[in-house]
């Protein structure tokens, strides 16, 4: 099934945004021209273009001699280690689709990707940051009809290696994927109950990855920091190291993002470009201005996720010694940058402009009339990169989408006379905790199957170091002993959530106040949180 109307596709087509090359294309390129060339370096391990490509081959011809097939799932649980881009590559060729999970995901989000999506495999670390995640494996297959075979990079414990998979030798794939099919799911940063997955195509991601390693002058000699998660979009194709691997460049992967590790791996591997969300900029910029890290070799600091303030954005540069770049983006499709020939102004107080020619920009109002620049309106778009629809999701779908295949982003914005977005806010419900996303909706429904809760609302407030953070608001039933908040944050934990959904503040209310139609008002509540 095309994920795209053919009129749109064969106009993507004409205008050659869409070449129909598949997105590992270029690292079996760079493995013929330049096999000794470094792509990816890790901790402990560093691989040639030859030898990632390689790599990729005998894991694709693994997954089809297991049986699996064409179109089939996986969930991709892996941290910044160098076997991440062996696995997605490896599905990428088999045709195999991975689902982009996160390292901080829990019980509740991996067992949900791996019933909804239907799961044949799951790869997970042996242990990250202090977490087994073999044990989080075993739980997700208890729990399921259809337990995925689980992989494990390091000690496998009960599982299978991942050394297991490799096949000895590389066969060619009798049925390969069509660069209009779906290549992998992204995840949502959601704003209902449950995570939605975002089908993306080769031709689609592809074309965002090349536009943007251009906007961003990616050569053969840009050396990528990935400090963010590597399955985040952001760092992924923004340009990310899909965007270096596509230039030619090298990925240092970074194994955690703290300032110590991050500006060290900076001054040891003459990183030149690195994307972050704003707090983890600040937090390097302190680390940079306190001295002894030789960051010359940096020339991009890129920044996205969640509202960099102006105050902010003036820091940077200085503290690190290269350029600022806003990055505005989501995992559904549009990416806005500020460019290497924008003003100063520009860079510091705009999110960017859209990576294409082609991505139709709106800003309406509530009743989806169009806006004149300067208005603060809801942003929609529909482009060559943007999904049409979450996968599987009809219901939902109806609400996220116009009828003519916009998509409603939730960001309240305003455009400038140069065709910049300012982001002024959000619409929907979601808390944008220092660039990781928590749909309230999700937590507010754990925290309803409390005994003592009657009813809650969970809502963003303002802090100085996240940007925000979460507030649950309870109503208690009428008899019940008042919980402290620490149980209700470990009733959250214990449901197998994320720890950055676990609410930040837990605060005992009477009664909510409510819109004129009776519903929460949650912007009074924000309001109320002080
Ligand atoms: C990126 O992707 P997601 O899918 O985790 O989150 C998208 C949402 C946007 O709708 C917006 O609400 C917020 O994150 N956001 C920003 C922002 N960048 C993203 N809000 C204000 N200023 C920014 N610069 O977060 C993402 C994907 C690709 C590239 C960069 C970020």
């Amino acid at each position: 099934m095309s994920l795209y109307p053919e009129e749109a596709a064969a106009r993507h087509r004409a205008a050659g945004h869409w070449t129909g090359e598949l997105l590992d294309a270029a690292v079996r390129r760079h493995a013929a021209a330049t096999p000794d060339r470094i792509a990816v370096t890790d901790r402990t391990q560093q691989w040639s273009y030859a030898e990632l490509d390689a790599r990729a081959d005998r894991l694709a011809t693994g997954l089809l001699a297991r049986g699996l097939r064409k179109g089939d799932r996986v969930v991709l649980q892996l941290p910044n280690v160098a076997e991440f881009f062996e696995v997605f590559f490896g599905a990428l060729r088999a045709g195999v689709v991975p689902v982009m999970a996160l390292p901080a995901h829990r019980r509740a989000e991996i067992g949900y990707f791996c019933a909804f999506a239907e799961a044949r495999a799951l790869f997970v670390p042996d242990r990250h940051e202090g977490f087994d995640h073999r044990e989080l494996a075993a739980e997700v297959r208890a729990a399921g009809p259809q337990p995925p075979e689980v992989f494990v990079v390091g000690e496998p414990g009960p599982f299978t290696p991942l050394a297991a998979l490799r096949a000895p030798e590389a066969a060619p794939v009798a049925d390969p994927p069509a660069s209009g099919d779906l290549a992998f799911l992204q995840l949502s940063g959601g704003s209902t109950g449950l995570p939605k997955l975002i089908p993306r195509c080769h031709d689609d991601y592809l074309y965002s990855v090349r536009a943007s390693a251009e906007i961003c002058e990616l050569t053969a000699d840009s050396v990528y920091l990935c400090a963010l998660p590597a399955a985040h979009n952001f760092p992924l194709s923004s340009p990310g190291t899909l965007g270096v691997f596509f230039a030619g460049g090298r990925v240092v992967l970074a194994p955690d993002p703290s300032p110590a590790t991050a500006l060290g791996l900076i001054a040891r591997e003459r990183v030149t470009l690195t994307g972050v969300v704003p707090p983890l900029a600040l937090a390097w910029a302190s680390a940079a201005e306190a001295g002894a890290y030789d960051l010359s070799s940096l020339e991009l600091l890129q920044v996205g996720g969640a509202k960099l303030s102006e105050e902010a954005a003036r820091r940077l540069g200085p503290a690190l010694g290269c350029r600022l770049q806003q990055v505005f983006g989501m995992a559904e499709g549009l990416v806005n940058y500020t460019r290497p020939e924008d003003d100063e102004r520009t860079v510091l107080t705009t999110q960017g402009r859209p990576i294409s020619p082609d991505d139709e920009v709106r800003v309406v109002d509530d009743q989806d009339r169009d806006l004149p620049d300067g208005a603060l309106g809801h942003l929609l778009t529909r482009g060559p990169y943007t999904i049409r629809g979450y996968w599987r999701a009809p219901e939902h779908n109806a609400r996220s989408f116009t009828a003519d295949g916009f998509y409603r982003t939730g960001d309240l914005v305003r455009r400038t006379a140069t065709g910049h977005l300012v982001v002024e806010g959000r619409a929907k419900d979601q808390i944008n905790r220092g660039g990781e996303k928590v749909a309230a909706e999700e937590v507010e429904n754990v925290l309803l199957a409390h005994p003592a809760v009657h009813d809650v609302s969970v809502v963003a407030v303002p802090d100085p170091y996240l940007g925000e953070r979460s507030c649950a608001y309870v109503i208690l039933r009428p008899a019940a002993d008042r919980p402290r908040p620490v149980e209700l944050k470990a009733f959250v934990r214990a449901a197998g959530l994320a720890e950055y959904k676990v609410p930040d503040r837990v605060e005992f209310v009477d009664a909510f106040p409510s819109t004129g139609i009776g519903k929460v008002s949650k912007k009074d509540l924000r309001a109320s949180a002080g």
